[in-house]
């Protein structure tokens, strides 16, 4: 008899019929997602509606910064764009590339709210446009993001982001620079439909993840070319999380066509590897680095642990990602479903 039980029988019968006699369920505490919001593409969303979201970003853009510890940052949207810096040699050409996108979504939505936005983050439909980005409705000078600059480097010349400055990057740097964006539109055929439908063509994770990396994810990228099209620091461009939006989309439509498998699919390594870096540059990560520097030591001292919750190289259900103090950390277990709990929309 092991001991525990000994003093059990001997402290008396009534503590022994208080015992439960089977095990307490694990306490639920997720939240639950019964009516997932509708992310709907910026085409179908009102002249208000967008107002609201475009007014929201302004005032991120024009709003001091908050944490304090993000080399760099003088504004609110600085520190987004920090987050991204930060983690740009975590979270692209690796297995944490969907799902932290998708909580880098989530961190803007909760930024956007501070700054009084009631609405629901819109995405844009790529599919709609493929091949005359230019010509989108989303790049109205009145209703939209403004049009695109007239060379590499060239400021958006109207609309309500004209004239204002992001201070991270480019690179690994911090300089202020207008918010830039560049058009060519003969690599948007590439977010076409059929793109799409092909790089979901795939039937695990370690599939999908390139076909959506490297096909409209990335031709949306070239075509846009926001901040100079430089891959760490693109973010500073509103329009990025529209594009980021339709990328969302296509893992969530993906993983709809076989929740069960999908919903916990997930592989790749949590950081690049050196001899790859970015798929889509050659060279590797030495040689990537001559188009943006090195993170400095003070960039290195608030990067995350790329092995947090996953205690190897390879990404786990249990990853931990981090927006440094925006919002809570999540795992790639809380953020797998759009309507899990820990999320709760889906794409229209
Ligand atoms: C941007 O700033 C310049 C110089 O201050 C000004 O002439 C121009 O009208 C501004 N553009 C917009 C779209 O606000
Ligand atoms: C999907 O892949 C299969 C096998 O590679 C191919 O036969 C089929 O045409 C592809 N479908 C699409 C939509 O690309
Ligand atoms: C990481 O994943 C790859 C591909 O699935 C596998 O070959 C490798 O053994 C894994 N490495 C570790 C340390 O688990
Ligand atoms: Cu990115």
């Amino acid at each position: 008899m092991k001991p525990t039980s000994f003093f059990l029988l001997t402290a008396g019968a009534s503590v022994v019929t208080a015992l439960p006699k089977k095990p307490c369920p694990p306490r639920d505490d997720t939240p639950k997602c019964e009516k997932p919001e509708k992310r709907q593409s910026w085409h179908d969303i009102t002249n208000d509606e967008r107002k609201a979201y475009t007014d929201a970003a302004v005032c991120l853009l024009t709003s001091p910064q908050k944490l304090n510890k993000l080399p760099g940052a003088q504004t609110r949207w600085d520190e987004l764009v920090s987050l991204h810096q930060i983690h740009a040699l975590q979270i692209h050409t690796t297995g944490q590339f969907l799902p932290y996108h998708r909580y880098y979504l989530k961190t803007l939505e909760f930024l956007l709210r501070e700054c009084g936005y009631k609405g629901v983050l819109p995405y844009w439909d790529e599919t709609r446009d493929a091949g005359s980005f230019s010509k989108s409705v989303i790049f109205d000078p009145v209703t939209g993001f403004g049009g695109g600059g007239a060379a590499q480097g060239g400021c958006v010349p109207d609309g309500p982001f004209a004239n204002l400055t992001v201070n991270i990057g480019p690179g690994f740097g911090s300089e202020p620079r207008c918010v830039n964006r560049k058009f060519t539109d003969f690599f948007s055929d590439q977010t076409g439909a059929d793109y799409v439908a092909a790089a979901l063509n795939n039937t695990d994770y370690a599939g999908v993840l390139p076909g959506i990396y490297a096909g409209p994810h990335l031709y949306g990228h070239m075509s846009l070319a926001m901040m100079d099209g430089n891959s760490i620091t693109s973010s500073g461009d509103p329009l990025f999380f529209m594009h980021h939006g339709f990328v969302d989309k296509m893992w969530a439509q993906w993983q709809a066509e076989d929740p069960e498998a999908r919903l916990k699919d997930i592989s790749g390594l949590n950081a690049q590897d050196p001899d790859v870096g970015f798929s889509e540059f050659p060279g590797g990560m030495e040689e990537e680095a001559k188009m943006w520097g090195h993170p400095s030591a003070e960039l290195l001292a608030v990067t995350p642990d790329p092995q947090a919750g996953d205690g190897g190289p390879n990404i786990t259900l249990n990853h931990i990602m981090s927006s440094l103090g925006i919002i809570p950390d999540a795992t790639v277990a809380d953020v797998m479903s759009t309507t899990g709990g820990y999320l709760c929309y889906e794409y229209e």
